[in-house]
């Protein structure tokens, strides 16, 4: 018997998890962590524990398929890239290359191949509408960072003595940072945790837990704020040297003294003062936020940025352990210039670009809108890849209603997904461990630009193509052959590593575990902001008619702004906290993950379920103003009161039959999906004639 064992990554999520895959015979058996990655620590979790079953999964999709009148047929990879090149070039020529959208999800961001080979085509076609997961998540963080600071600190909280955990469950989405806080922890060199969370997530058992009412995250900084300045705890000579507004900002978080904020956030006072004290004396000190639960809020932007904010006034600025500059060094950037302006730039013009620097992306919340409206102009056309956006953006059915009016839909993806379900073709794309590629880790769990080979594993399964040769087929079909000149993996791979001066035989040979290609320096006083200095106070803001110092916002539905509503939907409504088992709507039917998690469970402090007549395990249904969903009650005293906490990504109870488009975030676009208003209550038991 052949044995091999391949080492590569997990690109299941953002962690993208060092593996090492064990090989019989020229099949997956067996994925284990490996131990020698640096950032992963041979850390890995069910999901990655179950590629192997994910792989051969008997739901993969095998051929390619056309939609006919009845159901699905198979056609061959010339028909349908033949079909699917003869449409788009129909609706370039009918309605001009912007009603193309171009739709990537999740593993567009861990999946640079994916992500740099959908913007080449979008590029050449002309379309500026390249819609992504950006448009409601991490991306908000980045800008705020970038307002204030003019780069992209990143967090090291594993070098950090205090962290202040604003909801993220390390546990369950981050793996790999969580493993290094445990460590700090168990070593003594981390000595104050501060989680605050609605929920008492395993972490907060290490530390001080606030729980606190969601959405409102802002409030409470604010009063840590007020707290630490009049205190005079702030770091007076950082704050003299590289920043400036300070004055302002003094002014501003006289507005929320800790009495006041105790009321918006449900947060007692003491525990404010006491927090506030803490986070400001226990140097180095790092906020450590959730990916998403502080982004997707009316106000996201601005708790994105007051973060940055309690940062700078703490002195927390590129020092071991605080938030830290990195050279960023883009791999293999295959975009083209653009033509004009994407869907959404009108509504959040800083979404799209401030001083100069543009980002790549339309604003994916007004998609429906011009599909459906024609506003600004009409969408016609759609290729998706890497995403499922029919579950995973908000208002479903609306985004589903836009999908059936498209001309022309084509979905690439390993399963059919109820997105795919809805395209008139469906390519077959192969997995991560189908084709060779470059892993990438930068952002989040890690703060050093770091590459490694991604190596194929295992033979493409069925008929499926790797993303890469998908656009690249297509694209000559299209007439745009020179724009994709790459034949083969290894050219691309040279190509992609070519900026980070690492080569593939490196990486072959002597780094199998990858290597860092950028060097952490931590120097203070270089902030290309337009003043040069920390933006505590952002004139940009200003001028553009936004808070150019955060201030609270209550959530568009919640007891303050609607106290009519709450009457009547009387439950705060969190969406998505992540489990172990599942990637947003990816792994379902999984055996060893069904067999863990097989179904979706709406959590519930005992006292709320018990107001509402509802018991551990009962079915329930949750109620917004948008929609309904029946799903299974778990009651929990780890959840503050007056809360449901349901996840996302279940197609039959679907969190985003509850959600809305609108409002939204009004610098970056971002809708709520994590503080609204519902009513709850005990399912009426199915009739079995039913
Ligand atoms: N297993 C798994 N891991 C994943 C993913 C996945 O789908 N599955 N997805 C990846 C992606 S794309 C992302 S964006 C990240 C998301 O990662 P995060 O945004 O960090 O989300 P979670 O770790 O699920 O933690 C959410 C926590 O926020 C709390 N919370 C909810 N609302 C609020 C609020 O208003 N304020 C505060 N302070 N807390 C709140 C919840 O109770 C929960 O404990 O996870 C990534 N990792
Ligand atoms: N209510 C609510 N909704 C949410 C969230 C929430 O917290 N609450 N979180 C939001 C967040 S933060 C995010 S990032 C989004 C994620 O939203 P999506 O990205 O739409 O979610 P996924 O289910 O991960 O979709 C990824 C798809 O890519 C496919 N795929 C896997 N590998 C490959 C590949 O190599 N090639 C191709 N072509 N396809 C592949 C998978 O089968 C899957 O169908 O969800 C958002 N939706
Ligand atoms: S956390 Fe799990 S799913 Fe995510 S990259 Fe690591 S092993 Fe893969
Ligand atoms: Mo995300």
């Amino acid at each position: 018997m052949a044995r091999e064992v391949i080492k590569s990554d997990c690109i299941l999520c953002i962690n993208s998890c060092g593996i090492e895959a064990i090989v019989e015979d020229g099949k997956l058996v067996k994925v284990e962590g490996m131990k020698e990655h640096p950032i992963s620590d041979g850390v890995i979790c069910p999901r990655g524990a179950a590629l192997p079953e994910w792989v051969y999964s008997p739901d993969r999709l095998q051929y390619p398929m056309k939609k006919d009148g009845t159901g699905w047929e198979r056609i061959s990879w010339d028909e349908a890239l033949d079909t699917t090149a003869k449409k788009l070039q129909e609706i370039k020529d009918k309605y001009g290359a912007k009603a193309l959208a171009v739709y990537t999800g999740s593993l567009g961001t861990e999946n640079i191949e994916l992500a740099a080979f959908a913007q080449r085509f979008r590029g050449v076609y002309g379309t500026p509408n390249l819609l992504s997961v950006e448009g409601n998540c991490f991306r908000s963080r980045i800008m705020a960072r970038q307002m204030t600071f003019g780069g992209y600190p990143i967090e090291e909280p594993w070098n950090s003595k205090c962290i202040l955990v604003f909801g993220t469950n390390v546990d369950n989405s981050k793996v790999t940072v969580g493993a290094k806080i445990y460590k700090a922890l168990d070593e003594g060199n981390m000595k104050q945790v501060i989680v605050v969370d609605p929920k008492r997530i395993p972490l907060a058992d290490r530390g001080i837990h606030i729980k606190i009412r969601p959405g409102t995250d802002t409030a409470l900084c604010l009063g840590m704020l007020n707290v630490i300045i009049s205190e005079g705890l702030e770091d007076k000579e950082f704050i003299e040297k590289y920043t400036i507004g300070f004055d302002k900002l003094r002014e501003h978080v006289k507005e929320y003294p800790p009495e006041k904020v105790s009321e918006i956030t449900w947060v007692p006072a003491e525990d404010i003062v006491k927090i506030a004290r803490i986070f400001a004396t226990t140097k180095p000190a790092s906020i450590v936020p959730g990916t998403c639960s502080i982004d997707q809020h009316i106000n996201g932007f601005q708790g994105n940025r007051i973060h940055a904010i309690m940062q700078a006034v703490t002195g927390n600025v590129d020092v071991p352990g605080g938030w830290v500059s990195i050279p960023f060094i883009r791999l293999g950037d295959l975009r083209l210039t653009e033509i004009s302006d994407p869907i959404g730039t009108k509504q959040h013009p800083l979404f799209r670009r401030f001083w100069g620097r543009t980002s790549p992306y339309g604003q994916q919340m007004l998609f429906a809108d011009a599909v459906l409206k024609g506003d600004p102009y009409p969408i016609k056309g759609l290729v998706c890849t890497g995403g499922n956006p029919a579950v995973t953006l908000p208002d479903s059915p609306r985004i589903r209603e836009a999908m059936k009016a498209l001309d022309f839909v084509m979905v690439a993806d390993l399963f059919m997904t109820d997105t795919a379900k809805l395209a008139d073709i469906v390519l077959p794309a192969c997995s991560f461990l189908e084709k060779s590629g470059v892993g990438y880790v930068y952002g989040v769990t890690n703060c050093i630009p770091y590459a490694m080979l991604r190596k194929q594993v295992i033979k493409p399964i069925g008929e499926s193509w790797p993303d890469w040769k998908i656009w690249t087929e297509l694209g000559k079909r299209m007439g745009y052959g020179e724009y994709f000149p790459w034949e083969k993996e290894e050219e691309i791979i040279d190509f992609f590593l070519g900026p980070s001066g690492l080569t593939r035989e490196q990486l072959t040979k002597e780094h199998p575990e990858g290597a860092y290609y950028a060097k952490k320096k931590y120097i203070q006083g270089r902030y290309s902001t337009p003043s040069k200095k920390i933006e505590l106070y952002s004139q940009t803001l200003a001028e553009n008619g936004y808070d150019p110092i955060p201030r609270h916002v209550e959530p568009s539905k919640s007891p303050i702004s609607s106290p009519e509503l709450y009457k009547k939907y009387p439950v705060i409504l969190t969406t998505g906290s992540r489990i172990p088992e599942y990637t947003h709507s990816q792994l379902r039917g999984i055996p060893t993950l069904e067999k863990r998690a097989p179904e979706p469970l709406a959590e519930i402090h005992p006292e709320t379920a018990k107001k509402y007549g509802i018991s551990d395990n009962d079915m329930i249904t949750v109620e917004t103003v948008k929609g309904k969903i029946h799903i299974k009650a778990r009651t929990t005293e780890d959840l503050l009161p007056g809360i449901v906490s349901i996840p996302h990504g279940w197609a039959n109870a679907n969190a985003n039959e509850l959600t809305e488009l609108e409002p939204r975030d009004p610098v970056t676009g971002y809708t709520e999906m994590k503080a609204l208003l519902c009513r709850i209550g005990k399912a009426e038991p199915v009739s079995k004639a039913a």
